[in-house]
């Protein structure tokens, strides 16, 4: 095995940055679940006031943003629509059927875009037979479609949908950062076609942990509550919010790089034999690849890799390679020439 590591395998690895730690160590803190934690109030405002909402909550994971929003649309036997790729529907353990007591509807897409009229023809008004459409969940960028940026003209045209028949709009915005400067479309302008948004700081922004659900006040109150219930109720959690304040105010613009180092990773492998990718559709820092080589299976390559000390992981649709801060040029530059040697 390799002594260095470079580490492709998802933005969740990124560790803090010395100035996330040292803020750590400093931070004002009180008992948060008695609402007076100064730090995590500063870091909801913040939020609140970059997603364009009323108020915003802090929450551990990402996965429980998205299951107290889908908790508190939704009411028992209802349906929400989903995205058929969507980390919501696959890769959160079921918990929209477990914690809400509703069916997820999938929907495909072309590359996370779901049509319009195709959404429009699948919400359901309740009969004996039937249940009543609650929620659509959009995801923006698309982690399974390796990181498409779903255009703000899309979710605008989800929410003229939405508003015709009195459904809301929950956005996985896990990555609205990249979505947002890949598409230089202000994270709020996507949020505001949603009724709420779910952020993490713990991908690429580099926070150790936690994410962000903003929506009104009322919505934000409700979900204070079924946080509670979850049992995502911190105390002195101040000490995680103060990473996440630096995660919000320093750590977006430089996505960028991310996204640089991910295209020139992909359009450097794309021409090697076996290797199904199409460089342009990378747009943000996630690259997902189909391998059919008669050499390797996908777990021996995956093996192989890991051998010469580059880390990626396999995930629906094919192998997954993402950039991060902790990802640097000599990194792709080792990546790319492991590659060269072992397909060539
Ligand atoms: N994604 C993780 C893994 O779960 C696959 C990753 O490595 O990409 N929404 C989206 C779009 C996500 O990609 C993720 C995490 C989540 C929600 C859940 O966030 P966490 O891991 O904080 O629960």
């Amino acid at each position: 095995m390799h002594e260095k590591i470079s580490d492709f395998r998802s933005d969740t690895v990124t560790r803090p940055t010395e100035k996330m730690r040292k803020a750590m160590a400093e931070a004002v803190v009180g008992d948060d679940v008695l609402g007076d934690d100064p730090t995590v109030q500063k870091l909801e405002s913040l939020a609140a006031e970059i997603a364009g909402k009323e108020a915003a909550l802090f929450v551990p994971t990402g996965t429980m943003g998205n299951s107290i929003a889908v908790k508190c649309w939704t009411k028992e036997l209802e349906e929400i629509i989903v995205e058929a790729r969507s980390h919501i529907y696959n890769m959160e353990s079921t918990h929209i059927t477990f914690i809400s007591g509703v069916t997820p509807r999938p929907i495909p897409s072309k590359r996370g875009c779901m049509d319009p009229e195709e959404v429009e023809r699948n919400i359901r008004k309740p009969t004996v037979h039937t249940p009543r459409t609650s929620l659509i969940c959009v995801e923006n960028s698309h982690n399974n479609w390796s990181g498409a940026v779903v255009p703000l003209n899309n979710i605008k045209a989800l929410r003229d949908v939405a508003d015709k028949h009195g459904v809301r709009i929950h956005l996985d915005g896990a990555r609205i950062f990249n979505a947002s400067l890949a598409s230089e479309t202000p994270a709020d302008r996507y949020a505001a076609c949603a009724d709420s948004v779910m952020f993490c700081l713990s991908k690429g922004l580099s926070a150790p942990i936690g994410s962000m659900l903003a929506g009104d006040a009322s919505f934000i109150e409700k979900c204070r509550r079924l946080r509670k219930v979850l049992g995502g109720g911190m105390r002195q959690v101040g000490v995680l919010a103060a990473p996440g304040i630096i995660a919000l105010t320093e750590m977006r613009e430089r996505l960028k790089e991310d996204h640089d180092r991910a295209r020139r990773l992909a359009e450097a492998i794309a021409p090697l034999p076996g290797i199904k990718c199409n460089p342009d559709h990378i747009k943000t820092n996630i690259i997902i690849f189909d391998l059919e080589h008669k050499k390797y299976t996908v777990p021996h390559f995956l093996h192989e890799l890991a051998e010469r000390g580059v880390w990626a992981l396999a995930t629906t649709g094919g192998i997954r390679f993402v950039t991060h801060k902790d990802i640097d040029d000599e990194d792709v530059d080792r990546a790319i020439s492991v590659f060269r040697d072992m397909l060539s």
